[in-house]
């Protein structure tokens, strides 16, 4: 008999040997569309950082196994499968205030062919709008979300940005990080490695 594969080609959490196959996934018309739109409309023009900031009820209760569950999720995404690069930190999967605006400040200053107009946030739950606007007013920065965002229509925009800032726990976040690894776009983790996460050569510059 034949051995027929059914099923999903690719069971969760994600093999290492599936992650190419993102390069075959395309965004409907509507999604692509919705996506574009809100860039064109609602993003000034010039560079803009794409960020994931999962932070709701069930994400803080899955952070708390971290220390007993260190490969969580996606967290191979960043750590590898065999956790050669380590290993995961409450911080990766819940990042302070503190944290995300560090980072943000660094990975802003360490991408050389572009400025930086905007951050674009897709949140569970908490955008942190005001404490990011706060937080990177001396940069002249402005930090959007779209309030009519589907799940979709959130991971087609951070998959365009110039960089991406993702949680290397989180599902959400990998699949952004798939899709732009087909593309050659740069993606950075939360906390991640620990101190010099962020640098940056150059970036692409598609939009
Ligand atoms: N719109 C939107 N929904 C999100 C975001 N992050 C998480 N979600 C929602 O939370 C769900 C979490 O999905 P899952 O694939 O399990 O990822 P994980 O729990 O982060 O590992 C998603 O399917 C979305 O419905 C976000 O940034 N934007
Ligand atoms: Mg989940």
């Amino acid at each position: 008999m034949q051995n027929i594969n059914i099923g999903a080609p690719a069971s969760f959490p994600i093999q290492q040997k599936n992650r190419a196959l993102q390069k075959y996934l395309k965004w409907s018309d509507d999604i692509e569309e919705k996506a574009i739109k809100f860039i064109k409309t609602y993003i000034p023009k010039g560079a803009f950082i794409g960020i994931h900031l999962r932070n709701g009820i069930d994400w803080v209760r899955a952070c708390e196994h971290i220390p007993s569950s260190p490969n969580l999720f996606a967290a191979p995404q960043c750590l590898g499968y065999q956790n050669e690069k380590g290993i995961a930190t409450k911080e990766m999967c819940l990042p302070t205030k503190e944290t995300v605006i560090r980072q943000l400040k660094r990975v802003i200053k360490n991408i050389k062919n572009a400025t930086v107009q905007a951050i674009y946030v897709a949140s569970d739950s908490n955008h942190m709008i005001e404490d990011l606007t706060e937080g990177l007013k001396k940069m002249k920065i402005q930090v959007i979300r779209n309030l009519n965002a589907t799940p979709q229509v959130d991971l087609a925009i951070l998959a365009k940005s110039n960089v991406f800032i993702g949680n290397c726990i989180s599902s959400f976040s990998a699949f952004v990080k798939r899709e732009r690894d087909a593309k050659s776009f740069p993606s950075v983790f939360w906390a991640f490695p620990k101190e010099k996460s962020g640098h940056l050569g150059s970036i692409h510059d598609e939009l």
